[in-house]
C-alpha cells in the first residue's frame, strides 16, 4: 500500500471520527444513531488510541456513566437533545428497574461485551504510562463488575456460557441466525411504535418490518417485567447463546486477567470465567458436521445452523486448532462464497446461503468490524500474509468508496449510515496494523 493512500485514508477517518465527537463520547452515525453505542464506543477507542490517548481513554470512561447497579453497561446512553430514534428513552422504560442510573437514559440491554478488549488495547498504546495506569485503576473493578454481571445473570445452566435476550444485543441485529428463533416468538399484542431508520437510509439496506415488530415486541416485553434480570433469564421468549458474543467475552475475560496481573488484584474468579467459556464454546458451540461455530438456541434447545461468517469467528479468541485454521483460511479465500472473486472480503453470510442479500444490513454485506475480528485472528494464528492481504482489501475498499456502515461485497458500494464512527476507527488500527508490519 503506497503511503499517500495510508495518508488519506488516515486525515479522512479522524475527520469522520470528529465530526461525530460530542467532545464526551463518539456517535456511531449522528443522522441515524444519534446517541452513544456501547461496542460502538470500544471499536471508536481502539482507533482513538492511535491519534489521541487522552480522548480514547474518555471515550471508554464515558460508557461506565450508564453502568446499571447489577454491572450492566447498557447498549444505548441517550443524548437528552437527540430525537428520532426509536426506541426512545421512554419506549424503554429502563427507569422502572432499580438497577438502572438516575442521571442518565439508558436501554435496559447491553451488547457484546468489547470494552475491556478497547481498555487494554488503549493502556497498551498509550505513551502516557502515568496516566494510562490511572486508567486501568479506574476501569479494572467497574469491567470486572460489568463480567461479573454477564457471568452471574446472563448464564443458563451449568455450560458457563452468556445468552442475550435480544437480537440488539449480538450487535448483528438482522443476522439470518436470529429468524427462526424470532418467528418461534409468540406475540401475544401487536406492539406500538413508529420507526425513524427508513427517514435516513433505504428500506431494502434496513431489516424488514416483522423484523422490527418483534425487536419492539421484545422490548416491550421486557419492559414488563420491569427488566429484573431473574425474570429476564426465565420468561424472555428470545434466548440464545451466540457465538460471537461468548468468543468477545472469552477476548474480554483474558485482557481482564492481565489488568489483574498488572494491578496485582486477585485473578482466581477471571480465570474461573475463562476455563468454562473456553470449555463452554468449543463443546457446545462446535459443529463437527459443517466445521464451523454455531450458535445456540436456549428456547428451542437446538444450534442454529446457518452459513454466515459468524462460524469463523473463534479465531479471534484462539480457539482453532492450527489445522482447522488453515483449512479456514483457505475457505475464507477461495470458492468465492464470503469473499466473492473481483468482490472484497467477507460477506457476512455465504453467497450460496438461500439467505443472503448483497444490500441488506447483516444479510450478506461487508461490515470493517468483521473484517477486523477476522484479521486479528488470522494474525495471532500465525496467518500474517493472509491477515495481511485482508487488511489491504479492507482499507481499498474504504479508500474507494467511503466511510460506510456497511458495503456491497460485488461492487463495493456503500449502504446504511453515512460516516460511519467503527469504520473510521477500524480503519486507524488496520493503519497502524500495517506499519508495524512494514
Ligand atoms: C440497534 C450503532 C448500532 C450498532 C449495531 C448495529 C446497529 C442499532 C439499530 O447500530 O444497531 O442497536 O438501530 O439498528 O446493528 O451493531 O452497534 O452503530
Amino acid at each position: 500500500m503506497n503511503r499517500n493512500m495510508l495518508k488519506t485514508l488516515r486525515e479522512r477517518a479522524v475527520r469522520v471520527l470528529k465530526a461525530n465527537d460530542t467532545g464526551a463520547y463518539t456517535k456511531p452515525s449522528p443522522g441515524l444513531y444519534p446517541h452513544q453505542w456501547n461496542w460502538d464506543s470500544a471499536f471508536i477507542a481502539i482507533g482513538l488510541s492511535h491519534v489521541d490517548e487522552e480522548r480514547a481513554r474518555r471515550e471508554i470512561l464515558s460508557l461506565f456513566r450508564g453502568q446499571w447497579k447489577n454491572g450492566m453497561i447498557p447498549h444505548i446512553i441517550f443524548d437528552p437533545d437527540s430525537r428520532g430514534y426509536h426506541p426512545d428513552p421512554a419506549y424503554w422504560g429502563a427507569s422502572r428497574s432499580p438497577m438502572a442510573p438516575e442521571e442518565v437514559s439508558t436501554s435496559g440491554i447491553t451488547q457484546p461485551p468489547m470494552l475491556a478488549v478497547a481498555a487494554w488495547a488503549v493502556f497498551r498504546n498509550s505513551k502516557d504510562r502515568e496516566h494510562s495506569l490511572d486508567f486501568l485503576r479506574t476501569v479494572f473493578p467497574r469491567l470486572k463488575s460489568y463480567h461479573a454481571f454477564l457471568h452471574r445473570d446472563r448464564t443458563v445452566g451449568d455450560d458457563g456460557l452468556a445468552a442475550i435476550v435480544h437480537p440488539w444485543e449480538s450487535g448483528l441485529d438482522n443476522s439470518p441466525r436470529w429468524d427462526e428463533p424470532l418467528r418461534n416468538i409468540c406475540m401475544d399484542w401487536q406492539p406500538q411504535y413508529q420507526r425513524h431508520d427508513r427517514n435516513v437510509v433505504p428500506a431494502d439496506q434496513r431489516p424488514s418490518d416483522d423484523d422490527y415488530d418483534r425487536y419492539s415486541y421484545l422490548v416491550e416485553f421486557l419492559r414488563s417485567l420491569d427488566w429484573d434480570e431473574e425474570r429476564v433469564l426465565t420468561e424472555c421468549p428470545f434466548l440464545v447463546q451466540p457465538v460471537l458474543f461468548n468468543v468477545i467475552l472469552l477476548a474480554a475475560d483474558r485482557c481482564l486477567k492481565q489488568m489483574a496481573e498488572l494491578l496485582g488484584e486477585d485473578t482466581y474468579e477471571i480465570d474461573h470465567w475463562i476455563s468454562m467459556l473456553e470449555r463452554g464454546i468449543v463443546s457446545k458451540l462446535w459443529d463437527q458436521d459443517k466445521g464451523v461455530y454455531t450458535d445456540y438456541d436456549v428456547r428451542g434447545q437446538h444450534r442454529i445452523v446457518r452459513n454466515t461468517i459468524v462460524g469463523f469467528m473463534p479465531l479471534y479468541a484462539g480457539l482453532v486448532e492450527a489445522e482447522t485454521a488453515h483449512q479456514w483460511a483457505k475457505r475464507l479465500k477461495s470458492g468465492g462464497e464470503f469473499w466473492p472473486e473481483q468482490g472484497h472480503p467477507f460477506c457476512t453470510v455465504s453467497v450460496v446461503a438461500p439467505e443472503f442479500d448483497p444490500m441488506n444490513y447483516w444479510r450478506g454485506p461487508v461490515w470493517i468490524n468483521m473484517n477486523w475480528f477476522l484479521i486479528c485472528g488470522l494474525m495471532d494464528s500465525g496467518f500474517e500474509v493472509e491477515a495481511r492481504q485482508i487488511i489491504e482489501k479492507t482499507l481499498t475498499l474504504v479508500h474507494a468508496h467511503g466511510y460506510h456502515e456497511y458495503f456491497n461485497p460485488f461492487t463495493g458500494e456503500g449502504y446504511g449510515g453515512e460516516g460511519f464512527s467503527w469504520t473510521a476507527s477500524l480503519v486507524l488500527d488496520l493503519i497502524d496494523k500495517v506499519e508495524r508490519c512494514d
